[in-house]
């Protein structure tokens, strides 16, 4: 699971930055901060659209590879999903 959080400059991150999952892994991203984000891959294989606050996007990773996304809104972005072989 993936939250997004608001530090203490005002930043926003997603948090943890980076995660491994299995192969045929489905990953849930939950929105804990207080703002809409999205989570948007940077290869343009899924977007979550705008999620608001406590709203939740899964997404199944059916290959290995390392997946790089980032958020629409604030273009911040999380180093991605890396799923091995
Ligand atoms: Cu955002």
């Amino acid at each position: 699971m993936v939250v997004w959080r608001t530090g203490e400059a005002g930043d926003l991150a997603f948090n943890p930055a980076t995660i491994a999952v299995p192969s045929g892994s489905t990953v849930t991203w939950t929105n804990n901060d207080m703002t809409a984000h999205t989570v948007t891959f940077d290869d343009a294989s899924a977007d979550s659209g705008i999620l608001d606050p406590r709203s939740t996007f899964d997404h199944a990773f059916a290959t290995a590879g390392t997946f790089a996304y980032h958020c629409n809104i604030h273009w911040r972005h999380g180093p991605g999903v890396e799923s091995p072989r």
